[in-house]
């Protein structure tokens, strides 16, 4: 169906057109090359025409992060605007992240005026002349799928339609837009545009079906199988289709370094979080969409162990070096390929070895719920806090309704989540600085559930805090924020510690540039923006201090902080 909008200016048929598609947020840092864009949200606020509602974010990392929270729990891109070369560059961390996590964003910004004179538009500030780069989309080309820039309003549905489908196509990721002043100023009196969207769409791919046979044929011989997953997760519809695989061959399932919830902890044929000690044992492997689903420096399977890698993109081809080897490659939607492969294995198992499997891997399962409960008891009254017992403490707070955002020290381990979508970690790119904007978005995109955001004091103090906590309250989006406060970056003393075991750094105990002593009081920045927040020395009084902050979340609807008093590494 044609549809006929009423605009002023280009920018209008741009906000027109974004909500028209379903984009719902334009998470914003502002400049000059704005002016167009907020003359056209105050004029379609008067009127009451549709727009995506704008969230004034005053830190790039954090508007990216929330587009980022917000695609990993909808699985629908949103908007970013940031200003020009400046803002771009701020923002590149974030959009690393989400470029290695898959995630769809459309990650625009505005453009220098190109003109020095003589448009409506050209340049009339002094930071028109310096602002200008030569090519200002290099800066981000290599980790976005594709770039473009807006030359006019009778491009505009096509760009931006474009812009969505590819950053939602598969393998998803970024897509960087500039927007020229001089282009958004244009003076228009109608847009006309197709509604819905007619761009190409393409569908799910489901992997070869010879590919497939031949992947079952090889799981069903196999005796010690096991899976390896990172951020399966990331299609909810993945993960019951992996367990009921699971369930006919008898595999368990470690999530390694995993970013998205990919199997239910509380299922016996979750093997844990660490495949290394069984590596070695295992004759095949099914690597489920995990970038490094083990590090040969330190440790591989055998030369004669069966790969078998499923995923979207198993080449994991914008990576330079990947050197995984695979007997089978299942490229395509993981949902469809644990559907076939169940259904091209489950005629060939031998079902007297699956049963004995399951039986020794569920031993495994309780083996280890014991033995990591043991650890949290064991540490459970350790002075300062042991994050052992901060992550178990959390990890009793959440239910059905909680998201948990983790930005590093919380341990999944000492918690039991079984739902997809329940919990995500960072970006495999570790751009530090993605927790407090990611539980932002994640909150926007669930109202309804309490979203939890663990980072470690470093993590925090990257995100930007100051500009987290103000948006927390300017738009009302509360989130419980818990630091993990080791007052140092413990995780550059580990590479020191496996880097150098018996070097002068660990033999002397010092390493310089790792402590972040002495600590703020990070409390009072939440408290700066309106948030309850409290420093928690007592592991007795953990508990209670974060019911009591999830209470705040909950029912007053405000952000609330607890800067957490870990061990010192
Ligand atoms: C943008 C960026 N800068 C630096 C790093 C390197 N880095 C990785 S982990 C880390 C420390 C994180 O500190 P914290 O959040 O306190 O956790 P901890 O290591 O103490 O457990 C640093 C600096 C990074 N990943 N990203």
């Amino acid at each position: 169906m044609r549809k006929q909008a009423s605009v002023e200016t280009t920018a209008e048929a741009y906000l027109e057109l974004l909500a028209a598609r379903g984009v719902e947020y334009l998470f914003a840092n502002a400049g000059t090359d704005f002016a167009p864009v907020i003359e056209a949200y105050a004029r379609r606020g008067a009127q009451g025409q549709a727009r995506p509602r704008p969230i004034t974010v005053p830190h790039e990392v954090v508007a990216v992060g929330m587009a980022h929270g917000y695609a990993m729990v909808t699985g629908r891109p949103q908007a970013v605007m940031v200003h020009v070369i400046v803002g771009t560059a701020n923002a590149l961390g974030g959009i690393m992240n989400a470029a290695r996590s898959n995630v769809p964003m459309l990650f625009t910004a505005g453009r220098n005026p190109i003109t020095e004179a003589g448009a409506v538009g050209s340049r009339d500030r002094p930071i028109h002349w310096a602002q200008e780069s030569f090519d200002q989309a290099a800066m981000v080309r290599e980790f976005v799928k594709w770039d473009y820039e807006l030359r006019t309003l009778s491009d505009l549905e096509t760009v931006v339609d474009r812009a969505l489908a590819i950053t939602q196509a598969e393998p998803q990721g970024p897509v960087y837009l500039t927007l020229p002043r001089e282009v958004l100023a244009e003076r228009r009196e109608a847009f006309e545009y197709s509604d819905p969207a007619r761009a190409p769409r393409p569908s799910a791919v489901a992997p070869d079906a010879g590919a497939v046979a031949e992947a079952a044929r090889l799981l069903a011989a196999a005796q010690n199988p096991l899976v390896v997953t990172k951020a399966l997760g990331r299609d909810p519809e993945a993960v019951p289709a992996l367990l009921a695989l699971a369930e006919i061959l008898a595999l368990p399932v470690f999530e390694q370094s995993h970013t998205h919830l990919n199997f239910p902890q509380d299922h016996p044929l979750h093997g844990g979080f660490d495949s290394a000690p069984v590596l070695g044992l295992a004759d095949l492997i099914l690597v489920a969409e995990s970038d490094a689903p083990w590090y040969p420096h330190l440790k591989a399977p055998g030369t004669e162990t069966k790969i078998v890698q499923v995923g979207v993109d198993p080449l994991f081809s914008r990576y330079p070096i990947r050197g995984f080897h695979a007997d089978v490659a299942l490229a395509g939607a993981p949902r469809l390929a644990f559907k076939a492969l169940a259904e091209a294995a489950s005629p060939l198992v031998d079902r007297g070895l699956v049963a004995e499997r399951r039986q020794r891997w569920e031993r495994e399962h309780g083996r280890q719920s014991e033995a990591r409960a043991a650890r949290a008891r064991a540490v459970a009254a350790d002075t300062p806090i042991d994050m052992a017992w901060l992550s178990r403490c959390v990890g009793d707070l959440t239910d059905e309704r909680t998201i948990l955002v983790n930005e590093y020290d919380f341990d999944a381990s000492q918690a039991v989540f079984t739902r997809p979508g329940s919990y995500f970690a960072a970006s495999p790119a570790g751009g530090l600085g993605w927790g407090l904007g990611a539980a932002l978005g994640a909150k926007l995109a669930a109202p309804d559930k309490t979203v939890i955001c663990c980072v470690g004091d470093g993590a925090y103090i990257f995100g930007a805090p100051t500009a987290a906590h103000f948006v927390s309250r300017a738009s009302d989006i509360p989130v419980l924020f818990v630091i993990f406060n080791n007052r140092a970056w413990n995780a550059v003393k580990r590479a020191v510690q496996t880097h150098a075991p018996d070097g002068w750094a660990v033999r002397t105990g010092t390493m310089p540039l790792t402590e972040l002593d002495p600590a703020p009081d990070y409390e009072l920045v939440c408290r700066a923006s309106g948030g309850h927040a409290e420093r928690v020395e007592d592991p007795a009084q953990l508990p209670e201090a974060l019911e009591r902050a999830r209470r705040v979340v909950h029912d007053e609807k405000r952000q609330a902080l607890l800067n957490v008093i870990c061990k010192k590494p």
